[in-house]
């Protein structure tokens, strides 16, 4: 049986990582059997999770995991789509995961009271002694990681109106059609969906939850998507 290594499930979502709830959505639409385990990022092969099992073969990444699903088990996520529509819903799986991503994290890590509703929970097992050391160590890290890649470098305004038309642009495409593909979900949905679940978890302040929430078209795919996907709900 394939296993599904992630985080676990936390802040009231199948897992705190987008992207293990998204290699867990695909591997549910792959409708093959599989379990989710916690994993340990320090020993995958990119130092971070999601990471799958299958037979003794370790395959990271969540697109990496998508094409070897594909590949292995002739899986088309996309069946039925056209060329156009294949576009249309790899950019926006994109637009979720290098650019929603980020603004989750600086949400979540930067925000001292975020942090402390949510991540901090990762270092509650670390003696209370050398906690503090550590946390700021991986807060440094998590913070060069959002200047390197931009989105740190936005005031909070700027920030604000980025997020607003990303969000924006979301609900107007979505509130034309039930998935990214049309009718039924495709493989990107299973990206797009898992970063809107983030980036709307109301456990967070803040303008990225604000922002995402306003629209119904967004908390109505969200909805689909879980009634489809998580029926019996998660714990966390
Ligand atoms: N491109 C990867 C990104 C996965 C990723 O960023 N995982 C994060 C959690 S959301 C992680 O394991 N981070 C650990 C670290 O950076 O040290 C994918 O799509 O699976």
């Amino acid at each position: 049986m394939i296993r599904l290594h992630g985080f676990g499930p936390a802040f009231g979502l199948p897992d705190p990582s987008p992207l293990v709830i998204k290699a867990q959505v695909l591997l549910k639409m792959s409708g093959l059997p599989f379990e989710t385990v916690r994993g340990d990022m320090r020993k995958a092969p990119k130092g971070k999770l999601p990471v799958i099992e299958d037979g003794g073969k370790i395959t990271p990444d969540s697109t990496l995991i998508r094409f070897y699903l594909e590949e292995k088990y002739g899986i088309d996520f996309d069946k039925g789509l056209t060329p156009a529509q294949r576009g249309t819903a790899w950019a926006f799986e994109k637009l979720g995961e290098d650019h929603i991503y980020w603004m989750v994290v600086q949400q979540r890590w930067m925000d001292a009271d975020n942090f402390a509703r949510g991540p901090s929970v990762f270092f509650k097992a670390i003696p209370a002694l050398i906690r503090p050391v550590i946390v700021g160590m991986i807060l440094r890290k998590v913070k060069r990681n959002l200047f390197g890649q931009g989105f740190g470098r936005f005031t909070e305004d700027e920030g604000r109106k980025i997020a607003a038309r990303t969000f924006q642009s979301i609900a107007d495409f979505l509130a034309t059609q039930e998935y990214l593909g049309g009718s039924a979900p495709c493989g990107s949905d299973a990206s797009l969906f898992a970063s809107l679940l983030s980036a709307t978890n109301t456990l967070f302040r803040g303008y990225v939850g604000e922002e995402a929430r306003k629209h119904a078209s967004i908390m109505a795919y969200i909805e689909r998507m879980k009634t489809r996907f998580y029926p019996e709900g998660y714990p966390g």
